[in-house]
Formats: C-alpha cells, sequence, structure tokens
C-alpha cells in the first residue's frame, strides 16, 4: 500500500481564535537577539526561498539572518587546514546504471534524453521534506543530489549538479542548502564523477546546455523538476505524448530487476522483518498509551532509520476495525488486546529500494473464532496467489486464483445476504465489495513501481523471470456494513508477502515472517514472552 495525504486534525480553539489577528510577536528582542533565537537546525533547508545573499537583499532574508560585513567574510575565508582531496572509490552500482543508460539510449536512436533528479519540495515556510531523487533518474545514475540533471546522449552523457560549496567561497556558511557548514561535505562535481563514473559538470552549465538541445530530437521526464519543464518545451506542442514514451520505456525497462537491484530489495525486507518483529514486541508497550499504534509507528520508523533511507512509504498500523481502512495512516488508535492488528510496512534501503509487507495478527496472540474464520480464508487466498506466481503466467493470474479462493468463501458463507445464484455473483463481483483492491503490483524503487508502463506489458501481460511483485489478498468487513454477520463486522485482513519470479517459479523474499495462522500465535507469544 502506498501513502495517502494526511487527513487534517481540527485546529485548537487557540489557534482559531488568532486567526485575523494582526502579528503581534511575543519577542520584542532586538535585531541580533532575533536572529540568534532562531535554531540553525530551524532554517538548515530554507534555500529554497532564499538564495545566498538574500541576506544583504532589501527587505531581509525568510530567516531574518544577519547580515555579513565583508570583514566577516575575510575572516572565514582563512585559517583553515588544507583540505584532503581525496576522491571517493568507484562504487559497485555504477557498473549496471552504465548497463541501463546504454539500453535507453539504444531506444531512442540519436535523440537526446533529459532526465532530472527534481528539487527539493517545501513542507512548510521555509523548511523542507527530507529529498529523495526520482526513481527513474537514480535508476540511471545512482546519484542523490537536489536538483541534478542527467542529460543522455550517443555522443556522451553528463550528468549536471550542484558543486561543493567548500571553504573556497562565502557561500560555505552563507548558503543553507548547500554550504557545508550548514548541510556538511557533500559530493560535488568531480567526487560525483568519480563514484558514479560519470562525466559531471556543475549546474551553472545546464542552462547553456539546454538552450542548445533541438526540440523535436529531445525527450524529457516531464513534471519531476519545472525548470527543465520550462527549458524544455514539449515537441510537437503542447501534446508531450513523445515525452511519455520516454517515460513508458524508462517504467518499462525497470520491469525486470538486475542482480544488483535484487541484492537491494532483499536488503529491504530483511530490515522490515527486523521492523515487523519489534512491533510485535512493542504491543504490550503500546497497549498501555492512548495512541499506542503511534508507538508502533515510532518503532517501525525507527528500523527504518537505522538500517535504510526511511519508509518506503507512510506505514500503515491498523487496529481493531481501523484495519478495514486500505489507507490507514493516521495511526492514532489505541491498541488492544483481543483485537487484531493490520501491519503494512515496507523500509527504503539506503539504495532506495523499498520493502512491502503485510501481516495481521492477535495483538495479544490468540486468534478469536471470527477473526480466525476470516484469517484462514484469506491466507489460503494467499497461498493460492503465490502458487500462482510463475514466469509465464498473467500478470493477473495469482490475482484471479485468490479472488477465487475469497469468493468461493462468501458463497458458502452466504455473503452478502442477498441470495443469488452463482453465475449472477460472479458476474456482479461482487465479492469486490469486501476485497476493494486488486492481489499485486510491482515493487521496486517505487512502492508502486513501473506504473508508467503500459498495459500490455505489465496488467495485461505476462510474468518473467526477474520481476518481483506483491501478492496482497485482502477480506475487509465494515463496521456498519449490513450485509454481514454482526460477528464478522469490523474485521479487516490483509497478508502481503513481496515475491520474485524466477526461471522455475517464484521465491517469496518475505518469507521469513510467519503466515501460518498457528505460527503467527506462536511468533507473537514468543516475542512477547
Ligand atoms: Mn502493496
Amino acid at each position: 500500500m502506498s501513502q495517502q495525504t494526511q487527513v487534517p486534525g481540527d485546529a485548537p480553539p487557540q489557534a482559531q481564535e488568532a486567526v485575523g489577528l494582526p502579528l503581534a510577536p511575543e519577542d520584542t528582542a532586538g535585531e541580533s537577539e532575533r536572529v540568534a533565537a532562531v535554531p540553525p537546525d530551524a532554517v538548515a533547508q530554507a534555500g529554497a526561498v532564499a538564495p545566498p545573499d538574500a541576506a544583504a537583499q532589501p527587505g531581509g532574508s525568510a530567516s531574518h539572518d544577519a547580515p555579513v560585513p565583508p570583514s566577516l567574510t575575510a575572516l572565514m575565508a582563512v585559517g583553515w587546514a588544507a583540505p584532503e582531496g581525496r576522491l571517493p572509490d568507484r562504487e559497485a552500482l555504477a557498473g549496471w546504471t552504465a548497463l541501463r543508460r546504454r539500453r535507453l539510449l539504444d531506444c531512442f536512436p540519436g535523440e537526446t534524453l533529459v532526465v532530472p533528479a527534481g528539487p527539493m519540495k517545501v513542507r512548510a515556510n521555509d523548511t523542507d521534506y527530507p529529498f529523495r531523487p526520482s526513481s527513474d533518474f537514480f535508476w540511471l545514475t545512482g546519484c542523490t543530489e537536489p536538483d541534478s540533471v542527467l542529460v543522455l546522449e550517443e555522443r556522451g552523457s553528463v550528468l549536471y549538479l550542484a558543486d561543493r560549496s567548500d571553504r573556497s567561497s562565502p557561500a560555505f556558511f552563507t548558503d543553507r542548502r548547500y554550504g557545508e557548514l550548514w548541510v556538511g561535505a557533500r559530493r560535488g562535481v568531480s567526487e560525483t564523477a568519480a563514484a558514479l563514473d560519470l562525466d559531471c559538470r556543475p549546474l551553472e552549465e545546464l542552462p547553456r546546455a539546454m538552450g542548445g538541445l533541438s526540440p523535436a530530437r529531445t525527450r524529457l521526464t516531464r513534471g519531476v523538476d519545472p525548470r527543465a519543464d520550462a527549458a524544455v518545451l514539449p515537441w510537437p506542442a503542447p501534446d508531450s505524448a513523445r515525452d511519455r514514451e520516454l517515460g513508458t520505456l524508462l517504467a518499462e525497462l525497470r520491469l525486470v530487476k538486475d542482480d544488483f537491484e535484487l541484492a537491494r530489495l532483499r536488503e529491504a525486507v530483511a530490515a522490515t522483518v527486523r521492523g515487523f518483529e519489534e512491533c510485535v514486541a512493542e504491543m504490550p508497550r503500546a497497549a498501555r498509551l492512548e495512541r499506542g499504534e503511534r508507538w508502533l509507528e515510532g518503532t517501525f520508523g525507527r528500523r527504518a532509520r537505522l538500517e535504510g533511507n526511511d519508509v518506503g512509504y507512510g506505514s500503515i498500523i491498523a487496529c481493531g476495525s481501523h484495519a478495514t481502512t486500505l489507507h490507514w495512516v493516521r495511526n492514532d488508535g489505541p491498541v488492544r488486546a483481543g483485537e487484531l492488528a493490520l501491519l503494512d510496512m515496507g523500509v527504503e534501503s539506503d539504495a532506495l529500494y523499498t520493502a512491502d509487507v503485510t501481516r495481521t495478527l492477535p495483538i495479544d496472540g490468540r486468534w478469536r473464532d471470527a477473526q480466525r474464520k476470516v484469517y484462514d480464508v484469506v491466507h489460503r487466498a494467499q497461498q493460492a496467489g503465490l502458487a500462482a506466481t510463475q514466469p509465464g503466467a498473467d500478470f493477473l493470474a495469482p490475482h484471479r486464483a485468490a479472488m477465487a479462493v475469497i469468493a468461493d468463501a462468501l458463497s458458502d458463507w452466504g455473503i452478502p445476504a442477498t441470495p443469488t445464484d452463482r453465475a449472477a455473483r460472479d458476474e456482479a463481483g461482487v465479492h469486490r465489495r469486501y476485497t476493494l483492491h486488486s492481489t499485486s503490483h510491482m515493487l521496486g524503487l517505487d512502492v508502486h513501481d513501473c506504473a508508467q508502463a503500459r498495459d500490455q506489458s505489465y496488467r495485461d501481460g505476462q510474468l518473467a523471470a526477474g520481476m518481483v511483485l506483491t501478492i496482497e489478498p485482502g477480506l475487509y468487513f465494515q463496521v456498519d456494513d449490513l450485509t454481514v454477520p454482526e460477528e464478522l463486522r469490523g474485521i479487516g485482513v490483509r497478508i502481503e508477502d513481496d515475491v520474485l519470479v524466477t526461471h522455475g517459479g517464484s521465491e517469496n523474499l518475505s518469507e521469513a515472517l510467519p503466515r501460518d495462522a498457528e505460527d503467527l500465535e506462536r511468533w507473537v507469544q514468543q516475542l512477547q514472552g
């Protein structure tokens, strides 16, 4: 499951009263004291709205930094030890990205392909979200620097990126986005060239390079970087079908994972398994807290940050009837013994590949009858889906196999209560009232990977060795659904594994987490013992 936008909470009464009042800051200290009152971490990512010299401009900067007098600039320029100057070693990734660039160029002979990383995104005022490059850009370069742009050409590809902001210019202490006193040393042009084995040039040269491109022979992954969108106009205007073709080809090239990617996915899954174990172990503690779901979200998030880059999507911690909400990411409910917890979580590795795993389990390690009845059906459905995951099989084969199990079970239970014959039920797909989503999606750098691939090569295509997909049937009985027996209302179950299609069949990458109902009981009891 992927993340959804946060549902806004109610504004507290105090904040509502403040609306419309004239600005009357409590802080009446002098200019210099107010500067000191702004902690460095609050403004460290303010580069998007405050260029390096903003403090010197009339009207001041967004952060109210003090102006920098020339004498201070002169002082800051001297007295530093000579830099070490050692370049990083070439990364193993570099060989793989070179192959990927070669394959992409072969799809568009004689053309120039522009693939940007994207800019930082503002969270609020002068703070940004943590940066993550666009997946296509990262897949082709391995570079994680914001604002970077890859220009691919037969005669030689160039990666444009912001150079280091080191002691050689005042920006090292005035530029909040790149200055090394603000953000620490980062890889610039020569460091990135050495590590990623790419021809790299400073970002300042990009406008001139873009200006020289022929629109009819250039394609862009549009919608990633507004500056690139403006610099490379669609051809023929205003349609950007040629650009969409580039996105489509990239998505389709990414469908089959190479060995490097598979190793990274295995790392992401291994860290995810550890995060699940920690969440289960923390459940008794979470059960004592008003918002125990948040405690578990934090528990998993800590594992994700410790071992990887972050979570690959907003963790879904859905206890009790919250499990019937597909993307429950508010995670503000209690964790109660006797209820089920549906945990849908994935660690994104440092190499930006994410796992996507779901387990539904009894919070106190003991199934109640109605819970077990629903769980066993979803488990059987998932087993059928896993068995149908084979090279050459339709992408939809696991979905069909899983849904057949669920439709039969619902029919046996007389759900929905309205009597219809089997043919009519199948025709209407009535089980979908309770299953809600499809069983699989591709997985990789994106949790819903390769989304721009054509139907013929994804949804209506066939599975091939090297593809990684989720198998995740679910059954959800809403609390207010009068078509199901009362004892089942409020029960939601999903079981999701990450599965690699192999030459001989498939491999469940997340098999280390138990799925059988009795194994789950033992696992929970052992972790909470
Ligand atoms: Mn999923």
